[in-house]
């Protein structure tokens, strides 16, 4: 009787030792994975484009990524090839980063 006691009560203490020790090696659905967003493309519509310093001004929408709300603004990019994907008053898609310093855009997508 005392023996079975003992046994129950050393398998309670080792469950409550694994369980957390457990818990903290899952973080797919833990509420910190959720806080930075996955960079994702953003609509713009081309306000200005200068080839020759490799600027884009875009109306843009929320950039989630970047926790930035919709705004007109100055972009440089990545690579000045990307500005023929662009004419003014185009409708955009385009990636935004935060590169060195510098409101970046790394990819221009136009939509129809
Ligand atoms: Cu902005």
């Amino acid at each position: 009787m005392a023996i079975h006691k003992h046994v129950r009560t050393l398998a309670l203490a080792l469950c409550a030792v694994i369980l957390p020790a457990w818990a903290q090696t899952v973080p797919a659905t833990s509420p910190q994975a959720t806080a930075s967003p996955t960079p994702s493309l953003t609509t713009g519509e081309v306000r200005k484009i200068d080839r020759e310093l490799g600027k884009i001004t875009l109306k843009h929408g929320e950039i989630k990524h970047l926790d930035m709300p919709p705004m007109t603004m100055v972009f440089v990019v990545k690579d000045k090839a990307l500005l023929d994907k662009a004419t003014v008053g185009a409708k955009i898609l385009f990636m935004a980063r935060y590169d060195n310093g510098l409101m970046t855009v790394t990819e221009i997508q136009p939509t129809q």
